[in-house]
């Protein structure tokens, strides 16, 4: 049986002719996604990557001024001749200004099969070529990934050992979820998601009795349940209201002081701040009302209610997405230690459960097949958001996680795998960074923004023209993919490309060790193989399971309750935090003394807006990222080619705006175009606009164009979410919004550029 594993779904390819015709889904899904649907049609569109291409000047000059990227035409050349200019510029970059010159974080989701992930095969290669400036952490969780070790445990650790969904239905009665629980998101697990669960999950805990809680401002964000509220609380002011919900239990004496004291430390300093000792300001319910528009009275009853029962907790990765965003998800510990219930069934705290398929599967987390990466030997990096002030400052010093770095001075950036175009704020400021270069090299299936903007580009190959191994964390299918198709045009593995290189650069022995894709497809699956038979988990020969296609993690016997065990005996089984408990108040967070983070989750005022409106730009429903923007089903979704931007009747009604009229959004960093749609479910004064939306400007040579697709990523804040963690904070950001009535300029995000 021939599957492909994609980060949404596990599908059959339908070939006909060697093209692709269909995806279909795999029979035991629960609830495909539509996302799918996409493939056939946008693999050999016009967008598509066919032949290995030079931006002209670069051509002209290779290392010379960065000024004409995504401006000039590219050419189009052959494999040798672009291979030998790749690694020239390497070689050069390395002799001239040594491998700390070389920026390879190259950040991005880049396809599911894990041997030809692109980012791993991109370190693999770097590192055998001397090493490369690395990024850390993700945009996901910039601010969760940094803050959790000091005060819960490692994130991976945790999200793989969340309370499992029948654990959830038996025992859980009421689901207070921040942020809500969106299906649209848990259509995606970064390796695979070959069974659908969230849907049949609020199903089955409605009909258990649940009841749900939306805190969001968006009604969609959680959907199908019998029983859910709909509370739209003002974008980023959950922390206020958490520390409300705290107030109560502690002021009416809910909180459960023997937890407190066996599991937790800093309970003290904390309290002294909930009930205004320090600062002289309760955060009661009447202080979080006049932040969240929550009324008072129903703070009240939401903190009794959350006592009376087995409550869970949980908050969307996006709440940390912002300034300040450790402290939501600090609070939200916080709040479940009051409560008492963490370790227990059916209680505690989530960290996104709906943010991704397989949170909550209860299926043994046990590693996959990898790629080894090697060793970096060059030890700057930077936390993965700091990219422009990267480019833009180099030397300069910045603060993470305790410690105080200077930012690399980089020459050559190598990307494969991800598109910063798509996931990076500020795309105006960020322009002016992506011009300082002297070189970059960037490997794409497609036309998008990040290829456009580069110096070299490499054609690679999809999914489903390469053999490989799809698998992820918690996921219940392992599944062999084979090649449904030939390439498209020239394209190659990204593994050949840096194979080929590596024959250039003199390494091509320690890079490929002597092996084909099969042969390394049956050497990482033997060293899954070992991993797996630590938790307990037999896999078939790799001859067996290539033949067979798929192998099916078992599901082991007992449910998956978070921090049990810590909870049966917390001396042998301590947390990885410095206590070995639970961190309400933080002595080393303390220690760092950041004003922006201090030693325990506090509510920070935020600045008077800039503009009236609140944007979120959330996860899109009809892709994954940037991914198959290009797509039907993607494309299906858009109002007059642009990406829709909803917001509320009254908002609309007061700035004279029609359902599916084109609008302009803009703020002091950009504007762009987008479709109108108007909505009751959003909170009035916020809207919202997905991300995705293949950047595309009126003209490429402005300075700050018009943005006339809908990128909401030329309105967003780069700024870091705190000292602590720089992670990015996308959600922190306000617009205007206007009617747009002159001529609107045709969307030419999907063509490829202008060739010479
Ligand atoms: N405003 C705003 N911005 C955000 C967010 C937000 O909430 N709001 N969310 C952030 C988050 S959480 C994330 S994770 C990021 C996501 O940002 P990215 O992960 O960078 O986004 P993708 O669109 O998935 O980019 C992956 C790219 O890799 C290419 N690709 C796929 N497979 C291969 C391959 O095999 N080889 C090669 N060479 N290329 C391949 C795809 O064509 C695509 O262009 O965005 C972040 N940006
Ligand atoms: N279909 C699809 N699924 C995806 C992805 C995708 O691109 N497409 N991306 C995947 C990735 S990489 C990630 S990291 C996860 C991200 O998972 P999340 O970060 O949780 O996803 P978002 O859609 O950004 O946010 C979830 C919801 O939070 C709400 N929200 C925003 N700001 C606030 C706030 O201040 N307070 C409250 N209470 N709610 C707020 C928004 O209404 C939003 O719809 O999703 C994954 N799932
Ligand atoms: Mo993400």
């Amino acid at each position: 049986m021939t599957y492909t594993s994609l980060h949404w779904g596990a599908y059959r390819p339908l070939v006909e002719n060697g093209r692709l015709v269909e995806m279909r889904p795999v029979p035991w899904d629960r609830d495909p996604s539509p996302i799918g649907a996409s493939l056939p049609g946008a693999i050999d569109s016009p967008s598509r990557i066919r032949r290995p291409a030079v931006r002209r000047g670069f051509l002209e000059r290779p290392g010379g001024s960065g000024e004409g990227r995504g401006r000039e035409p590219f050419v189009e050349v052959d494999w040798d001749t672009a291979l030998d200019l790749v690694a020239a510029e390497l070689r050069r970059v390395r002799g001239e200004y040594g491998n700390r010159a070389i920026f390879g974080g190259s950040y991005g989701w880049s396809s599911a099969g894990r041997f030809h992930h692109a980012q791993s095969q991109l370190h693999r290669f770097l590192n055998g070529f001397g090493g490369y400036v690395s990024s850390r952490d993700s945009y996901s969780l910039g601010a969760g990934r940094v803050l959790l070790p000091h005060i819960a445990g490692d994130m991976d650790w945790l999200l793989a050992r969340h309370t499992s969904w029948d654990n959830l239905a038996e025992h859980c009665q009421l689901f207070v979820a921040f942020g809500g629980l969106p299906l649209k998101n848990a259509q995606v697990s970064p390796g695979g998601a070959s069974d659908h669960l969230l849907r049949e999950a609020i199903d089955r805990l409605s009909r258990a009795g649940v009841r749900f809680v939306n805190l969001s401002p968006l009604r969609s964000d959680l959907q199908g349940a019998a029983d859910c509220e709909w509370w739209p609380l003002r974008p980023g002011s959950d922390t206020a209201l958490m520390l409300a919900l705290a107030y109560v239990l502690v002021d009416e004496g809910l909180h459960d002081q023997a937890f407190l004291a066996r599991y937790t430390v800093g309970f003290e300093p904390f309290r002294d701040y909930l009930l205004g000792v320090v600062d002289g300001q309760p955060k009661d319910p009447e202080w979080a009302a006049a932040r969240t528009d929550i009324p008072a009275p129903r703070i009240v009853e939401l903190a009794r209610r959350m006592a009376a029962g087995r409550t869970m907790i949980n908050v969307a990765y996006a709440l940390q997405r912002a300034v300040h965003g450790e402290q939501p998800f600090w609070m939200t510990l916080v709040l479940a230690c009051l409560l008492g219930q963490i370790g227990l069934p059916g209680g505690g705290f989530g960290l996104g459960y709906g943010a991704m398929n397989n949170t909550g599967s209860g299926r043994k987390p046990f590693s996959g097949p990898r790629l080894e990466q090697g060793t970096n030997p060059v030890r700057d990096f930077i936390p993965v958001a700091r990219i422009a002030d990267m480019l833009l400052r180099p030397g300069a010093p910045f603060d993470y996680d305790g410690r105080r770095h200077r930012y690399p001075d980089i020459r050559l950036v190598y990307w494969a795998g991800g598109n910063a175009f798509h996931h990076h704020q500020d795309l105006n400021r960020f322009l002016h960074a992506w011009r300082r270069p002297q070189t970059i090299v960037v490997h794409e299936q497609y036309w998008t923004a990040q290829a456009k903007h580069a110096d070299i580009v490499l054609p690679a190959t999809t999914a489903l023209e390469r053999d490989d191994i799809g698998s992820a964390s918690s996921d219940r299918f392992m599944l062999a993919m084979k090649r449904a198709i030939e390439p498209v045009g020239e394209a190659r593995d990204d593994y050949r490309i840096f194979l080929d290189l590596a024959g250039r650069l003199g390494f091509a022995d320690r890079f490929g060790e002597g092996r084909d894709t099969l042969d390394w497809l049956r050497h990482s699956y033997e060293g899954s193989r070992q991993r797996a038979r630590e938790q307990g988990i037999e896999l078939p020969d790799f001859e067996v399971f290539w033949a067979e296609g798929c192998f099916e993690v078992p599901r082991p016997a007992q449910q998956t309750i978070l921090l049990e065990e810590f909870r049966d005996d917390p001396e042998a089984h301590p947390l990885g935090t410095p206590s070995g408990r639970l961190e309400i108040h933080s002595e080393r967070i303390a220690g760092f003394g950041y004003a922006d983070c201090p030693g325990h989750p506090v509510w920070f005022e935020p600045p008077p807006p800039s503009h009236p409106l609140h944007l979120i730009s959330n996860q899109p429903k009809t892709r994954l990222h940037s991914q198959y923007d290009h797509g039907a089903y993607s494309r299906a979704s858009k109002i007059h080619g642009r990406e829709p931007l909803t917001l509320h009747p009254r908002d609309a009604a007061a700035r004279g705006i029609a359902d599916g009229d084109i609008v302009r959004v803009f703020n002091e960093r950009g504007a762009l175009l987008a479709g109108a749609i108007l909505s009751e479910d959003i909170r009035p004064g916020v809207v919202q606009l997905a991300t995705g939306a293949w950047y595309d400007p009126v003209d490429p040579a402005e300075h700050n164009s018009l943005e006339k697709h809908g990128n909401p990523n030329v309105l967003t804040h780069d700024v870091g979410a705190s000292s602590l963690s720089q992670g990015c904070t996308a959600h922190s950001a306000q617009v205007e919004v206007e009617r747009w009535s002159g001529e609107a300029p045709p969307v030419t995000a999907f063509e490829p550029p202008r060739f010479r």
